[in-house]
């Protein structure tokens, strides 16, 4: 590779950037050398694969640099264990960040192709459910961003979250084979390859000098392949990795039941090592509970550790007394937390070290990130399936306990056995249970929740001893968004308008927005604006057209509902409202209100059959009003099907409302809230999670806020209540309900919607829709009156993209490194 030219900066991972020519001339050879075809017969797929070949080029030089230097100034390092990374596309994303996407696109276009086909090539890589796995993804951006060392743990799924189709309005799930023929951006490393065990049974030997010794005879051996995708940072800074774990049968243990004569036996056991890493578990926050699922978390947890071990034993050697000094370990939420035990494990029995030395190193390397408050998400194994899958931890997870128990518990609460009931590791119950949160938080050095309300909540309502036990434990670091993939990247248009009126410094640095304030009641600015938000919905209605055959009109509001479906998310109340409004038009032929297109999209659990009646009902409902004539094109309904990060990137930037209405108390946080917002919508939300964060910032002008507070829930809940009194006091509520249950919108098989009613009635209607409704249609109708002056509607969505600068996941990291791990940030020197 060519030295630095007179362009690049100095203390940046890559060092030389491709002129167009290069580019141009890199792409054929790699046509012709790596893909053995050449320009008269290439597809678009070998043209896009030939173009990342180019594109690697760099991003390999900036990893070289990157762990090299790393590796010689032996620097302390994050590692971000998480069972969920959605990537997303990653083409025009690390072509932004080295900094050639212009270039890039000029050059294919004298190739005479479009930038956008090739990016059409790449399939989704949605190694995730939803927010958790999105906001790894935008973490692991901004650490390589922001230059500090960090390496992303997870598992190399073969199957990503199912693609969703609709089949008559009902969900149907299809596999994802996201690198059946190959990704591009990945490095397989054999020679890290590493080893685990599972099952098996645990054997107590003494030593001569008579001291005791655990040996576990495991009754499985498994490979883990390590997988890296380099990470780039914005302008090449660093290129850090993300290495996933695939799942083989170990070699050595094949081997054994070959020579024993069980052929099949061993091709079996193949099948079964490599089912650990064949499909990402597509339940979010449920904790479904299966023996596969802890041998994942087990499996990648495992692999990780050991890699760790190995890369400071190569720069430290035996002594361990650095150790915590040089590893810092984030848990994303408690999926990985069998780290801890393991951690332990691999101290104590294999290290030989003393139990309260290895405990020490512990409580210095795991920190915890708590991302729910709902019951069922909180994570536990049944004690009798920990036992045969990992016996030996079971063992250490119970010496955890009883030490916890005994030096901590009995000390601040004497005899306090109800204390020790409610604290205790283990769940004393029919089936005993291992508590995956309590085990986190006794073993972690810090504990956080992902926005100021929900981490309070966290300490007042899930662990209110834990903060009485360690109260310095405990702290907030509100999530954030990447920029360069949720404006610069998705956003062209407004991003150029950005860097026209306010420079190019935001996307590294997005407080900068702020300066964009000042043009909020400029009128040229105003109209460039929403200039730009009628080109981007005119590009969505193209796509909706495309994906759904639905016409909708780009100058009606775009109201859009994009997140996993949940009952506590509340798509449902959303779907009343349309209700409302539909049904004001057919009794009011003249109902004066601006046209609107109620855009949805989400993804319900394939066992979750509430979320998927309400997809279906939505479905039902949109195919009604949709083909009604009495409607004159007021209302349109449109569920896009398969709702992921690539289908965001086109919704986002053509949103003029963000609908963010979770019940309070419910959504942790929010980042798709994030994400609009920046992008000029206005959000219609509760007081929920980051909606109260958004609100400060942006002000109670640029936010229509409604709905119960946190407070109010619970008062209401604690004095009991009754959803049926919602029902016969509110005519318009009782319209609705019943409405469903007829046939009208499924004609000739009435009831065939009257789950949700069910549920909001009979059922109790457990997150306060009802409760909710009329409170939101007002604060629809304040949106809807704010529309209608559309230089003030320009003000307010200027100043919420202006004002949003908070929320960029580099000031998450940032609070991460000052609260929580205390990196140093490591300037990239070149080869
Ligand atoms: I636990 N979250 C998620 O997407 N999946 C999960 O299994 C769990 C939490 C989400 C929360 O629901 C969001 O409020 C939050 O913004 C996101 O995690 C990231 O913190």
């Amino acid at each position: 590779m060519k030295k630095s030219t007179s362009k690049a900066k100095a203390s940046v991972a890559i060092a030389a950037l491709p002129s167009t020519e290069e580019l141009k001339n890199s792409i054929i050879k790699h046509l012709h050398g790596s893909l053995g075809t050449d320009v008269n017969k290439a597809s678009p797929q070998a043209w896009w694969r030939a173009t990342c070949a180019a594109v690697n080029e760099y991003v390999y030089d900036g990893l070289r640099n990157t762990q090299r230097t790393h590796y010689l100034q032996n620097t302390r390092a994050v590692h971000y264990f998480s069972l969920e990374y959605l990537m997303g596309r990653l083409f025009s994303n690390n072509l932004h960040n080295i900094g050639v996407y212009d270039a890039a696109k000029v050059a294919l276009a004298e190739l005479g192709l479009n930038i956008a086909d090739l990016e059409d090539q790449e399939e989704d890589m949605a190694l995730g459910n939803g927010g958790l796995g999105r906001l790894a993804a935008c973490f692991i951006d901004s650490m390589a961003t922001l230059n500090f060392p960090a390496i992303g743990y997870g598992i190399h799924y073969e199957h990503g979250l199912f693609k969703q189709e609709f089949s008559d309005g009902r969900q149907i799930e299809r596999p994802d084979s996201w690198r059946e023929y190959g990704n591009p951006w990945e490095i397989c490393r054999p020679e890290s390859i590493q080893e685990i065990s599972v099952y098996g049974y645990v054997e107590t030997t003494y030593d001569l000098q008579g001291k005791m010794k655990k040996v576990w005879h495991p009754g499985r051996i498994i490979k883990g392949v390590p997988w890296d995708i380099p990470v780039v940072g914005y302008q090449g800074s660093s290129v850090n990795v993300l290495r996933l774990w695939e799942s083989r049968a170990s070699d050595f243990f094949n081997w054994d039941v070959f020579n024993s004569g069980g052929y099949i036996d061993a091709a079996r056991q193949n099948i079964e090592a490599e089912t650990i890493s064949k499909v990402l578990y597509p339940n979010d926050e449920t904790d479904a509970g299966k023996e596969l699922r802890l041998i994942q978390q087990y499996f990648f947890c495992s692999c990780s550790l050991k890699d760790i071990i190995r890369r400071y034993k190569r720069a430290n050697g035996d002594d361990w007394s650095k150790f915590p000094q040089q590893v810092a370990i984030q848990l994303n939420d408690t999926h990985p937390a069998v780290a801890i035990p393991e951690l332990m494990r691999i101290l104590v029995d294999r290290a030989d070290m003393g139990w309260d030395d290895a405990w020490n190193i512990c409580q210095h390397v795991f920190a915890y990130t708590n991302h729910t408050l709902l019951p069922e998400a909180l994570e536990k194994w049944s004690v009798r399936l920990f036992e045969k899958v990992l016996p030996r931890h079971l063992e250490i997870i119970y010496e955890i306990n009883r030490r916890f128990l005994v030096e901590q518990v009995d000390v601040l609460w004497p005899g306090d056995n109800d204390k020790k009931r409610k604290l205790s590791i283990i769940e004393e119950s029919h089936e005993p249970m291992v508590r995956m949160g309590h085990l986190s938080v006794v073993g972690s050095f810090r504990v956080n929740g992902v926005a100021q309300i929900h981490s309070e909540l966290v300490k007042s309502d899930l662990f209110p001893e834990m903060v009485a036990l360690w109260p310095d434990k405990f702290t907030n670091v509100t999530n954030g968004v990447t920029p360069r993939r949720w404006l610069k990247a998705c956003n062209p248009r407004l991003a150029k308008l950005l860097d026209e009126t306010i420079g190019d410094e935001w996307p590294r640095d997005l407080k900068q927005l702020e300066k964009f304030a000042a043009f909020a009641d400029d009128p040229a600015i105003q109209d460039a604006f929403m200039a730009i938000k009628q080109q981007n919905k005119a590009d969505l209605a193209t796509v909706v057209k495309k994906l759904t055959n639905i016409s909708i009109d780009p100058h009606a509001i775009f109201d859009v509902q994009i997140k996993r479906l949940h009952e506590y998310k509340r798509q449902h109340l959303n779907l009343l409202h349309i209700l409302a409004l539909y049904r004001r038009i057919l009794q009011n032929p003249d109902y004066d209100m601006v046209p609107r297109v109620f855009l949805f999209g989400a993804k319900a659990a394939p066992g979750y059959k509430l979320a998927k009646e309400i997809i279906y009902a939505i479905n039902k409902v949109a195919e009604k009003i949709n083909n009604d004539k009495r409607v004159k094109n007021r209302l349109k309904v449109v569920f896009m099907p398969n709702y992921r990060v690539t289908l965001a990137e086109k919704m986002i930037p053509a949103a003029d409302v963000s609908e963010q209405i979770s019940t309070a108390g419910k959504e942790a946080s929010g980042t798709g809230n994030m994400k609009l917002a920046l992008n000029g919508a206005i959000t219609v939300g509760t007081l929920d999670g980051a909606n109260i964060e958004i609100a400060e910032e942006v002000g109670p002008d640029n936010i229509s806020i409604f709905g119960l507070t946190v407070d109010e829930v619970k008062a209401l809940q604690a004095k009991g209540y009754h959803s049926w009194d919602y029902y016969y006091q509110d005519t318009e509520i009782k319209a609705i309900l019943d409405w469903l249950e007829t046939d009208y919108f499924t004609p000739g098989k009435p009831g065939e919607l009257s789950a949700i009613k069910r549920s909001l009635l009979e059922g109790g209607d457990p997150y306060l829709v009802l409760a909710d409704f009329q409170s939101y249609v007002k604060a629809q109708e304040k949106v809807e009156s704010w529309y209608r002056d559309q230089s003030g509607w320009a003000k307010k969505a200027i100043l919420n993209t202006a004002l949003m600068g908070k929320f960029t996941s580099d000031r998450s990291i940032e609070d991460y490194v000052e609260r929580v791990w205390k990196l140093d940030a490591c300037k990239i020197s070149q080869d």
